[in-house]
């Protein structure tokens, strides 16, 4: 038995307990994230040759570090020897969705998405192509339906080759030439300190930024962080002169102008 740790990540409402309920015939398991108070719920079930250790993760729409759900949910990703994370995406709100999927392309997390909702997505005469959209995000994309469980077996075999394959995400991540300039300026200064190399440097950089309160902390242990920090005052001034626009939205838009 080979085992597996597995996330479902997603906006809220999307689905992913109805997810969790099928995989591990579960109603509801509530446990506590260590000293967190927002509770996640966890579940394990066998398939084929792999023990799955699931974990639903609370809904959000950002993974910044402005509310505990959203703390929680990036800390699973960063911290947790997650194996694959499984975005589970409501087809009838693509471009509200999205949002949150770049943010974990961000993070270079091995992602499978999960395309739930079709039906509404029917409804609104919206027709998505699902072998486009893979090969543009670089990951799979797979149709289910959560509540008839139509197309999970395939989520789980796609889930399984993930987890054998794993890739950094953030590879087809592409902003703007004047964004990814200055993040790659900034990604040079923070790759020369090993100890801020668990996650990939374009999401230190576009958190420093954001002015993301728990990065800046991290990086004040670092012996570079008066150069680094330097370098993010000087780019905020930059793209504030450039775009007349704070630099946190100057990257909400290169989000959106990828998506
Ligand atoms: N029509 C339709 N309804 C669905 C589908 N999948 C889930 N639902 C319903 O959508 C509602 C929300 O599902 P949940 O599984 O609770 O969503 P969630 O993502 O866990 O929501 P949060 O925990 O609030 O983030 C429930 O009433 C589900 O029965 C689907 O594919 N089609
Ligand atoms: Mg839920």
């Amino acid at each position: 038995m080979k085992e597996l740790i597995v996330g479902l990540a997603g906006n809220p409402n999307v689905g992913k307990t109805t997810v969790f309920n099928q995989l591990t015939g579960m109603r509801q398991h509530v446990g506590n994230w260590p000293g967190k108070t927002v509770e996640k719920a966890e579940g394990s079930f066998k398939h084929g040759d792999y023990e799955y250790n699931i974990v639903d993760l609370p809904g959000n729409y950002a993974l910044s570090a402005h509310s505990m759900e959203e703390i929680v949910s990036r800390d699973f990703i960063v911290d947790d020897d997650s194996d694959v994370i499984i975005n589970v995406v409501d087809a009838a709100n693509l471009e509200r969705n999205l949002y949150l999927t770049v943010q974990m392309m961000e993070l270079g997390a091995n992602l499978v998405m999960a395309l739930n909702m079709n039906d509404f997505a029917k409804k609104k005469d919206h027709i998505i192509d699902i072998k486009l959209m893979s090969e543009l995000l670089g990951f799979p994309v797979v149709e289910i339906n959560a509540k008839t469980k139509d197309g999970i077996e395939e989520l789980l075999t796609t889930v399984e080759n993930a987890s054998k394959n794993p890739i950094d995400s953030s590879a087809k991540l592409s902003y703007s030439d004047e964004l990814k300039g200055h993040l790659s300026e900034l990604q040079k200064i923070i790759e020369q300190d090993k100890a801020l190399c668990d996650v990939p440097s374009i999401w230190i950089a576009i958190k420093l930024l954001e002015k993301d309160s728990i990065v800046i902390e991290k990086v004040q242990h670092s012996s570079l962080s008066s150069k680094i920090m330097r370098e993010v005052d000087r780019i905020a001034k930059h793209l504030s002169d450039v775009y007349d626009e704070g630099a946190e939205e100057v990257i909400a838009n290169a989000r959106y102008a990828f998506i």
